[in-house]
């Protein structure tokens, strides 16, 4: 009798504390995802709250006491054609309906951007100003794309970043990218961006010592590899950028950023777009392994983007929210922009 009590008790104990275990397990995944996957968490918290002054630790992009974080949000479309949606309410918007723990700030140099409007800067002060306000975090975006080659206006990004940092040096929540898709086969990384990159990075770290700067690579930022080949070593907190375009980059530019981050070097994804990169079509089946893969890696990313344009790639139908007033209903988004909202609040699962 009593044996067979002791056996029932033995059996009872083992079920309750394998029952403990799968709790924990689940427990830990639910706190797991509830730290690193909202942009306000329970406790009314904001990411910035909670990650503080980033920092780069090998690979990764890791809060304040150390612990890798992969942040996820909207990158603007160019602020001088789209800027209306660089406020702290289409922001607050991003931040609680949406999930988004990052912005973006995409100014154009050339193509009507800051050569031949200075006023755009202050679009870009009011992204700082909103995502400050949020406790977002947000990235200056100095968006080289059809002047392929940084250099041609270095000394003007020099000033533009100059003036950030003094400014802005105290506040954990920006992120420099100085210079978005360096581009062209005579923009080489070590003939053109590194030495671009190293006067900018010294001009902001005169000032600001620590917040992350993010580098462009060549070719549209598709070529992490060669800046690996040659890392800029003279600084710390420096990270490369990788953009890919789902509908046109796949397997063969992951492989690409899988030999850069084995090198040593940390990657943020500062635009990545659910289409052609034409910015046509919508390849939401051919996002989901790059979404495994940037998870798989912890590598931070920004979406291209908020804009009414009627572009595939925008998250917003031709002509919804004019004003830039946030509020969005489900029949103001495109498809690329549903589908967003769900991965950013994790209603569609990445594996
Ligand atoms: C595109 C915009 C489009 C605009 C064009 C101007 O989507 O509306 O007319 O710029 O040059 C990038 C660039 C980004 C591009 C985007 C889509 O960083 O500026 O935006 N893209 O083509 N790199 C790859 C794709």
């Amino acid at each position: 009798m009593n044996t067979s009590g002791k056996g029932m008790s033995v059996r009872a104990l083992s079920i309750i504390g394998i029952t403990c275990f799968i709790v924990c397990v689940l427990l830990i995944g639910c706190t797991r995802d509830s730290d690193t996957r909202l942009a306000v968490d329970k406790d009314g918290k904001t990411v910035v709250e909670r990650y503080g002054r980033l920092q780069v630790i090998g690979t990764n992009l890791c809060n304040e006491a150390g612990q890798p974080v992969q942040l996820r949000g909207m990158s603007s479309h160019a602020l001088h054609w789209y800027g209306k949606y660089a406020n702290a309410t289409v922001l607050k918007w991003l931040r609680d309906d949406w999930n988004a723990q990052l912005w973006r700030a995409a100014m154009y140099v050339t193509e009507g951007g800051y050569m031949t409007g200075r006023a755009v800067k202050f679009k870009m002060i009011d992204s700082i100003e909103a995502a400050i306000e949020n406790g977002m975090y947000v990235l200056v975006d100095w968006h080289v794309h059809r002047d392929r080659n940084p250099n041609i206006y270095k000394k003007e990004a020099i000033e533009f970043f100059t003036e950030i940092a003094q400014q802005y040096h105290s506040y954990p929540n920006i992120i420099y990218e100085i210079c978005n898709e360096p581009n062209g086969d005579d923009v080489s990384w070590s003939g053109e961006i590194k030495l671009y990159a190293e006067d900018v990075i010294a001009a902001i770290r005169q000032y600001d010592s620590k917040n992350i700067i993010v580098v462009g690579t060549p070719s549209w930022s598709q070529h992490v590899d060669e800046a690996a080949l040659d890392p800029i070593t003279a600084q710390t907190n420096i990270m490369y950028t990788l953009h890919f375009y789902a509908g046109s980059h796949g397997k063969e530019l992951m492989a690409r950023a899988e030999t850069a981050m084995d090198k040593g070097l940390a990657l943020f994804v500062t635009e990545w777009g659910t289409t052609l990169n034409s910015g046509d079509q919508f390849y939401p089946d051919k996002v989901m392994p790059w979404l495994s893969f940037m998870k798989k890696h912890n590598i931070s990313w920004a979406n291209w983007s908020v804009n009414n344009k009627g572009e595939d790639s925008g998250i917003l139908k031709y002509n919804a929210d004019k004003e830039g007033k946030g509020n969005w209903k489900e029949s103001d988004l495109s498809p690329s922009g549903i589908f967003l909202r769900k991965i950013l609040r994790n209603e569609i699962k990445v594996r």
